[in-house]
């Protein structure tokens, strides 16, 4: 049964979230806030191994482009490369384990990068509900992890969060959906419009909050965490490695969407 329905009727509506946040009932701060900061993850040495002119390269390796369509937005399935054990550290991933209440494996792993002056911004949304439109994810139990590869500051358009709307889910209403590749540059379906973020804000309590990290500090974020980011208009580049990791008790179905499978490199099967 698919209880996070989306992208169907004629509004977008706001439910409580049904199943679990933290099936080992220990991690309350991360519990509450929906994510959880970890400074200093990955050396400054392990940063400059990672090269994405020379990722992009790779016949593996999924480029997705602004809309200008030469400069890179996000590189995807960068994990045969970029080595999730080389990247984060045992205690990340045993606080994953812990969390999610089983082993996990790969949903997606990424870099995003936001060239300075030109990169472009996302807006608010969740990432289970694509996850569970486009890829059948059934359940919210993945999270991920991301470690800034650049400093991340607000000039340069670093992750903003809405603390404890993870407890919330969005479902989006109808909408044309613009191909994967397109609505991955830049969502068009799913997207939280303005009217639904100001009720999630006073749902939880809590409005959209920058989290600024240094190169080499982590972060890892529940799937249905809401999030946005803005493009970057100063003139330091903003890299962030990501892996999404999620449960290996839901893999995933048939895309609820009842169309296409997205590319492995965006939905690993
Ligand atoms: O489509 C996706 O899978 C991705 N899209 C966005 C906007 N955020 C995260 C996720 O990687
Ligand atoms: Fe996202």
């Amino acid at each position: 049964m698919d209880i996070y329905k989306t992208r169907c009727g004629a509004e977008s509506r706001i439910i409580n979230r049904r199943c679990p946040i933290d099936r080992s009932g220990v991690e309350d701060d991360y519990s509450n806030n929906g994510f959880a900061i970890f400074r200093n993850a990955l050396s400054h040495l392990d940063i400059n191994g990672i090269n994405i002119n020379e990722l992009s390269e790779s016949k593996d390796i999924y480029t997705n482009y602004e809309e200008d369509k030469k400069t890179i937005r996000s590189l995807l399935g960068v994990h045969s490369k970029v080595r999730i054990a080389n990247s984060v550290p045992c205690n990340i991933l045993s606080m994953v384990r812990r969390v999610l209440g089983s082993e996990f494996y790969i949903h997606q792993s990424r870099i995003n990068v936001k060239n300075r002056m030109v990169g472009g911004g996302w807006t608010p949304h969740s990432d289970f509900e694509t996850w569970h439109y486009d890829d059948g994810m059934e359940n919210m139990r993945a999270i991920t992890v991301m470690i800034a590869l650049d400093n991340n500051t607000i000039s340069n358009g670093c992750l903003n969060v809405m603390k404890g709307s993870h407890k919330y889910y969005f479902s989006d209403k109808e909408s044309l959906h613009a191909g994967h590749d397109a609505n991955f540059t830049d969502q068009k379906s799913g997207v939280v419009d303005k009217a639904s973020c100001k009720d999630l804000a006073a749902l939880c309590g809590n409005d959209f909050e920058s989290v600024e990290l240094a190169a080499g500090d982590a972060i890892i974020f529940d799937c249905n965490l809401l999030h946005k980011s803005s493009e970057n208009k100063s003139s330091n580049r903003r890299r962030n490695l990501f892996f999404v990791l999620n449960s290996v008790e839901n893999r995933l179905l048939a895309p609820f969407s009842g169309g296409e499978e997205r590319p492995q490199q965006m939905a690993h099967r």
